[in-house]
């Protein structure tokens, strides 16, 4: 037991990243049943949809998961609502600042847990009393922040005093003992998730995360102030190189519009956004998310006892 896992009441310090579109009841409860905290991603979804979601993971667990709420979701008032309302057990957001709903959620007894890119914001949330923060570096899928985990983690750890959980980069044990010894007391996973049985994802887009290696992801819109870490297709190739001469905001955002359904859903490896992180490239195949799960904790406890050789030697 740790301070995450006493904290969620769950077996192993492993979350599920709220991944839009992709993660939804099956796979958030497939985590919670293999000893992680499962999410459903509320993405731009409304209330009534995040309600069903909730409700058929309960069929399928009676074990605590949480509700992403990406906060430049039109919905986010409203679902803030729903996880008081429903009850759920704890809250991770995205995207903005939950500041304005900390009070209340706390007030019904759930667990939140910002996700921050910024030494700056960490501190905030705690002041705003959120229980812990996942301090998410820019190697992550999805909208990303400009630091990198190695170096966003230690600082969020020396800034406040709430437990802190790492995101982005993290695909194995090697990289959850790795952010362990950054202080993090539990690792945020979404990429590998991405690739899970349990994950509802066309075939064409978990193949790529699949195929994937170390030059395979590129980040766009840095110019719009909301950079997206995705893989490298004919979609990005043709927006980077209109950033390249100057393209407006709205331009882009019509350019992106609707993409990342197409990837999730119509499975359009070309012209959808294949949102995923640089450990894309250590995805190597599709699993059950209780074996994905079983394999990081069995890597940690590898890694941690070859440490315990070195340092006896
Ligand atoms: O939110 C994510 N990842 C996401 S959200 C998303 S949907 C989207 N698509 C296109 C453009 C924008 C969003 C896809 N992936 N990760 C958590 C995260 N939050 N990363 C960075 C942040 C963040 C950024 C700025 C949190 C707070 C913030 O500013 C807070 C403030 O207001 O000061």
């Amino acid at each position: 037991m740790n301070d995450i896992t006493k904290l969620l009441g769950i077996r192993h310090p492993v979350l599920q990243g709220g991944m839009a579109w992709v993660a939804e009841h099956r796979l958030a409860a497939a985590v919670s049943n293999g000893g992680g905290l499962g999410v459903i991603a509320g993405g731009s979804a409304d209330a009534d949809f995040v309600r069903g979601q909730i409700r058929q993971a309960r069929e399928l667990t009676d074990k605590p998961f949480g509700v992403n709420v990406m906060l430049l979701s039109p919905f986010a008032d409203d679902l803030m609502q729903l996880v008081i309302d429903e009850k759920v057990s704890a809250v991770t957001t995205g995207a903005g600042n939950p500041g304005k709903y900390i009070e209340a959620l706390k007030a019904a007894g759930i667990i939140v847990m910002p996700v921050v890119a910024s030494v700056a914001y960490a501190k905030r949330m705690e002041r705003g009393g959120a229980d812990a923060v996942i301090a998410e570096g820019s190697e992550a899928g999805g909208h990303i922040g400009e630091t990198t985990t190695m170096n966003l983690v230690p600082q969020v750890v020396d800034a406040v005093s709430i437990p802190v959980i790492a995101a982005g980069g993290i695909a194995d044990g090697r990289g959850a003992v790795a952010a362990f010894m950054l202080g993090a007391k539990g690792v945020q996973v979404g990429t590998r998730f991405l690739v899970a049985k349990e994950a509802v994802v066309a075939q064409e887009y978990k193949d790529r995360v699949i195929a994937a290696g170390d030059t395979d992801s590129v980040v766009t819109g840095r110019f719009t102030g909301h950079p997206v870490r995705v893989l490298r297709n004919k979609l990005t190739r043709e927006i980077l190189s209109k950033e390249k001469e100057e393209m407006s905001i709205e331009e882009f955002e019509e350019m992106l519009s609707g993409t990342l359904r197409k990837a999730v859903v119509e499975g359009d490896a070309d012209y959808g956004s294949l949102m995923a992180g640089q450990s894309a490239a250590l995805v190597t195949k599709e699993q059950s998310a209780a074996d994905i799960i079983e394999d990081i904790v069995g890597g940690m406890r590898a890694v941690y006892a070859s440490l315990g050789d070195y340092y006896a030697k």
